[in-house]
């Protein structure tokens, strides 16, 4: 990754506003995230279902959880991948990872008529037809990231518990560990009959180095989690290595950019 970049929340210094001068790509013209203005989308018929494959288990010893500094990140070791939803061939999904800010009222990077979650859910994919990341970045449709919009309800999600339960063995950057459970993938996300409905554009990684290479998927329908799951991500992280000076990982999204022109298309009236 790049030399050193932040969250605002870190250090003003090395904040988004930065990132262009520590690497050119970050201030591109096809930049993540956006806001979706729902009123000015083009209905495209090619945006269909979406094919799901090994995203019920996640087998033991298949996945593990980390603290990059950045995010959160589950990397799963196994053929889990997606096809369909306009896409071409198949993605093999590589990590998923969240956004969060320090509260209830914002923490998501897409915004949907300018609405920001408090959190948002990426699960990240390459093109099989690519082979590896580093080929991946370099092509306009190297990546396949979803991304869902997660809201706060009264009551905890169960599904989410899996995650929660581990964030106090990952609170420090570079710790990581290995699950020996099963993971429910699919037990994370909307039920799979409010996944047609998505938002699609073409874009950018929303971290340095910022490269062009993502085609986005933003999902309409929300997950919800309790404010208690939430905070558990906001308070037990840290973006801080084990003997630095603590700092919370909090407000770890980039805002909106600037379509520059880009179209975002919709699979549904
Ligand atoms: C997070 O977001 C990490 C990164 C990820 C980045 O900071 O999960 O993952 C790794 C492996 O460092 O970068 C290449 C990549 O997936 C940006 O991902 S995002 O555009 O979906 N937010
Ligand atoms: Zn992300």
């Amino acid at each position: 990754c790049s030399v050193h970049w932040c969250y605002d929340s870190q250090s003003q210094s090395c904040g988004p506003k930065h990132w262009k001068e520590i690497q050119s790509t970050c201030g591109g013209k096809s930049q993540s995230p956006i806001n979706i203005d729902m009123s000015n989308v083009d209905r495209d018929n090619n945006l269909q279902h979406f094919v799901f494959e090994g995203y019920s288990t996640v087998p033991p010893g298949q996945w593990s959880i980390a603290n990059n500094g950045h995010s959160v990140q589950v990397t799963l070791d196994t053929n889990v991948s997606i096809s369909g939803g306009g896409l071409v061939g198949k993605y093999k999904a590589l990590q998923l990872h969240f956004h969060w800010g320090n509260g209830l009222s914002y923490g998501s990077e897409h915004t949907i008529n300018k609405k920001q979650y408090p959190m948002e859910l990426h699960i990240v994919h390459m093109s099989e037809r690519y082979t590896d990341i580093r080929d991946a970045l370099k092509k306009t449709d190297g990546l396949a990231v979803l991304g869902f919009m997660l809201e706060v309800t009264e009551t905890d999600n169960p599904n989410y518990n899996t995650l929660t339960d581990v964030l106090e063995k990952v609170s420090h950057q570079g710790d990581k560990v290995w699950l020996s459970s099963t993971f429910q993938l699919n037990s994370i996300l909307p039920k799979v009959a409010r996944l047609s409905q998505y938002y699609r554009y073409q874009g950018s990684l929303t971290t340095p180095n910022c490269s062009e290479a993502v085609v986005w998927s933003v999902f309409e329908e929300p997950i919800s989690i309790s404010k208690a799951q939430l905070m558990k991500f906001a308070n037990t992280l840290y973006f801080s290595a084990r003997g630095e000076s603590e700092q919370k990982m909090q407000n770890n999204f980039r805002s909106p950019q600037p379509l520059n022109g880009r179209r975002v298309s919709a699979s549904k009236d």
